[in-house]
């Protein structure tokens, strides 16, 4: 007997940046990938991404100009959060997840809630180390005027949250990529970009417009050891290495040489960029979740909120992560992160925590096989929504 269809609607809108596709993505491609066939049913996933020009550039595999294609057996479809309709229209879902804040348009909505039997309306939402998060995780909310219960569905750290998207091969991935120089530099060549010298330690820069970048580098610059920096495509490096260097995929002053990647990599490498990374600065979502799953030692610059509220979710997250550190380390990281995520910059912080980097690897391992312990998201996710049809 054929099973039964059980097909998912994840609405994505991209508000900036990459992580809202990033992270929709991620999701959609684990739920057809490793839960096609799950609990007896014939998953199918559609996902609706408001701009196909943001998430071609982390997944080449998308063409902009088609309005349904499909990408590793994901049903991709384009679409316009302003629009009063999805056109064409569509049968109905079993599940539908709204990401980040993303409302589906209002006669998708009236259309599924006279569906019968009813889906389930799921709400993703941001990450957050938070207390709180624990309390409103799979809370119901009711629609102010259709029959319809959403579902609010937290990612987060601890078992009591939607945990976080980590794939079931993740493990044997990381350790199918060998940590040697030959496999670096093997890694390195296919972005275009030569070995770097022996004993040079790599650090890969993603952070927003940070006027601490300067100060960094130029701290990198005048050190004793040999640093390479590379970073995504960006133009915040004009005031360290004036407008010129902006034309050239490297530069170098001091101790430090710096790369420009050409573009982005798609996000089916993004682990192995940052596995032929000595020390990883990383952003927003999703890279700071990889960042994690690699084991490195990483700064995390949270998405600026108004009001400075990503402070709350920083010192959250960072109790979390330096509580099994020494007194030291847990002083560096936390320092680091704040002035980082203030746009400032001391030499001195910066070398305290260079200082732990050996605690700090050893920490990133058990960090992580302590998360590993809790379900992943996509995971909780599927048997949620299932224990709900
Ligand atoms: O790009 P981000 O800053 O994304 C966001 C958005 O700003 C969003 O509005 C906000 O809500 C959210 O953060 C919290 O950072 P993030 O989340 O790390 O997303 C980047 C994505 O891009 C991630 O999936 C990794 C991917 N990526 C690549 O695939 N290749 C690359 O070379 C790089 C640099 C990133």
């Amino acid at each position: 007997m054929n099973a039964p269809p059980l097909c998912w609607d994840i609405f994505c809108a991209v508000v900036d940046n990459y992580g809202d596709v990033g992270v929709a993505w991620r999701l959609a491609r684990q739920l057809k990938r490793e839960y096609g066939g799950y609990g007896g049913y014939n998953f199918t996933v559609r996902l609706w991404v408001d701009d196909l020009v943001a998430f071609r550039a982390i997944c080449p595999e998308v063409s902009p100009s088609l309005s349904v294609q499909y990408v590793f057996n994901v049903e991709v479809r384009a679409w316009s959060k302003n629009a009063a309709d999805l056109t064409p229209a569509v049968p109905p879902a079993n599940v539908v997840v709204e990401t980040f804040g993303t409302r589906a348009p209002d006669s998708y909505s009236r259309a599924m809630a006279s569906a019968s039997p009813r889906a389930v309306w799921i709400n993703l939402e941001y990450l957050s180390a938070e207390r709180w998060v624990e309390d409103c995780h799979t809370l119901p909310s009711p629609h102010p005027h259709l029959p319809r219960v959403t579902y609010f569905f937290f990612p987060g750290f601890t078992d009591k949250t939607g945990g976080l998207l980590r794939e079931r091969d993740l493990e044997e991935d990381l350790r199918r990529f060998p940590d040697s120089p030959e496999a670096r530099e093997a890694f390195w060549k296919t972005l275009g970009l030569a070995a770097p010298v022996p004993e040079t330690q790599t650090l890969f820069l993603f952070a927003y417009e940070n006027a601490a970048t300067p100060g960094l580098l130029d701290f990198l610059a005048s050190g004793s050891l040999p640093f390479r920096c590379i970073a995504p495509p960006c133009t915040q490096m004009k005031t360290f290495f004036g407008n010129a260097a902006l034309s050239e995929k490297t530069s170098s002053r001091g101790r430090l040489e710096f790369l420009t990647l050409p573009a982005f990599v798609p996000q089916t490498r993004f682990d192995a960029l940052l596995l032929c990374s000595d020390i990883v600065f990383v952003r927003g979502e999703d890279s700071f979740v990889r960042a994690q799953w690699v084991e490195k030692p990483f700064i995390w610059n949270v998405y600026p909120q108004k009001d400075k509220a990503h402070f709350a979710k920083l010192d959250a997250f960072l109790d979390l992560y330096c509580k099994n550190l020494s007194r030291e380390a847990s002083k560096a990281v936390r320092a680091f992160h704040h002035e980082w995520n203030e746009n400032r910059f001391s030499p001195e912080t910066c070398a305290e925590w260079i200082a732990c980097l050996p605690e700090l690897r050893e920490h990133a391992k058990n960090w992580a096989k302590h998360l590993k312990k809790h379900d992943d998201l996509c995971r909780s996710l599927v048997k949620f929504c299932l224990s709900k049809l």
